[in-house]
């Protein structure tokens, strides 16, 4: 331990000071605190920090699925009770590999870059929280979100929440990785980072060097005020579009390297079998297809009756923006336009809303999203041709389905309860 801490002190002597700043040389680049002086801030009375009202009762539920019951800490985003675009962060949903949000003090916290660069450095949170931020908008999303996988039992449809839940989206304050790696210096031949969480279990992901250096963040904030011990205080990395297993939390360590690492859960967790593959996986399949959900109505509620009802979903495309929502009140026999909820962001939750007179007979609603890229939400039949599955294969498998993204469709009976009518 001591020869080790030796040997990386030698090693980040030699580095310069990154972007100017006083560079924590010696210091550990650990996220573990010591517990001894950590700062309490419970506020005075109720309005220094403010509680929603009492009589609101939304909360994040956990998935009871078995396939993913090796997850065993994680909070699905109750999306039947959202409105607008933004997800409250008490409410953003998480998923962490086995392990509770570590309790970092953000003074012992260090983020760490080294690898295949030439200014190997570790910087504080304050260090970072100096250069230059952005704040953008953006979902994240499991890869396995909607997926049957998270089916129950086989006889069971799934409700919106632990089906759905997987996906919530927040303003994410950050610096962006690409100022953070060329200040340390990217050399020639460094095609990939090594990301590393904080917490017990050391969460690992392997990202290309041309995303890293696009559109990533190594965010500190979180709607307008810290990111949540939920979602990686205090730093995370934020990979808009891509599956959620790459928005490292709690992050301090990135190194440069050659190669992908195929660290545990990338490599086992994630990749899905498919038949189409000959029974393998694309083990590197990054970006999130297009997709939209009905919210409002939605499986836990009840139409109070025939006569006026605004639907209400969201749309989302880990590819670009959003175009088009079409929505069907007549099980996919005519489509009308819905209308989308301005600023649309790149990358975002969108909010779309259409304008509904139910005549009190059954009738099945969907919801099919288009984006920038040309892409279009594809239906059942589509997914299943391109796994090269039959229509059973979904509720039959054992094996991991991710990336499933059809039209979603809800039953309304007579009686105005709904019902999951996709598969
Ligand atoms: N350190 C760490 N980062 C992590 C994970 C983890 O277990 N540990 N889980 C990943 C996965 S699989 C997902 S889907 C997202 C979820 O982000 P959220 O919890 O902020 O919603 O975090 C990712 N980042
Ligand atoms: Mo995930």
């Amino acid at each position: 331990m001591k020869s080790k801490e030796l040997g990386r002190r030698r090693f980040l002597k030699n580095g310069a000071a990154l972007a100017g700043l006083a560079v924590g040389g010696i210091r550990p680049a650990s996220g573990e605190t010591t517990g001894s002086d950590k700062p309490e801030s419970r506020p005075k009375d109720l309005h220094e920090y403010g509680e929603r009202s009492r009589f609101e009762t939304a909360v994040r539920t956990p998935s009871e699925a078995k396939p993913y019951s090796f997850y065993v800490k994680q909070r699905l985003t109750p999306l039947q009770d959202s409105v607008g675009i933004i997800t409250p962060s008490a409410l953003h949903f998480f998923n962490s590999h086995g392990y509770e949000p570590p309790d970092i003090d953000p003074r012992q916290h260090r983020l760490m870059i080294h690898g295949m660069v030439d200014r190997p450095t570790t910087l504080t949170v304050d260090e970072i929280k100096r250069l230059p931020s952005v704040s953008r908008v953006h979902f994240v999303e499991c890869a396995g979100n909607s997926s049957p996988s998270h089916l129950k039992e086989k006889t069971d449809r799934g409700t919106i929440q632990p089906l759905h839940g997987w996906t919530s989206c927040s303003e994410w304050t950050g610096v962006p990785l690409s100022l953070l790696l060329k200040e340390a210096g990217l050399q020639k031949g460094g095609s990939w980072i090594v990301a590393e969480g904080a917490e017990e279990g050391k969460h690992t992901k392997s990202i290309p060097i041309e995303k890293a250096m696009d559109d990533v963040m190594v965010a500190f904030g979180q709607n307008g005020e810290a990111v949540r011990p939920e979602q990686g205080y205090p730093l995370r990395l934020v990979v808009p579009g891509w599956e959620g297993i790459n928005n490292v939390k709690w992050l301090r360590r990135i190194k440069v390297v050659d190669q992908p690492y195929m660290a545990k859960m990338e490599s086992t967790g994630y990749p899905a079998l498919r038949p189409s593959l000959k029974g393998k996986a694309l083990w590197f399949n990054f970006e999130m297809g297009v997709k939209s959900v009905i919210t409002f109505p939605s499986d836990s509620h009840q139409l109070a009756g025939p006569g006026f009802h605004e639907i209400s979903g969201l749309a989302w495309s880990g590819k670009g923006t959003i175009r088009r929502v079409e929505v069907s009140t007549d099980g996919g026999k005519t489509w009308k336009e819905a209308e989308i909820q301005l600023p649309v962001h790149r990358i975002a939750h969108t909010r779309f809303r259409l304008p509904w007179t139910w005549n009190g007979e059954e009738t099945v609603l969907q919801s099919r999203a288009s984006d920038d890229q040309g892409e279009v939400q594809p239906t059942l039949d589509d997914l299943a041709k391109l796994w090269g599955v039959g229509q059973d294969y979904w509720q039959t498998t054992t094996n991991i389905v991710n990336h499933f993204n059809p039209i979603q469709a809800w039953r309304i009976t007579r009686d105005g309860s709904v019902h999951n009518a996709m598969l």
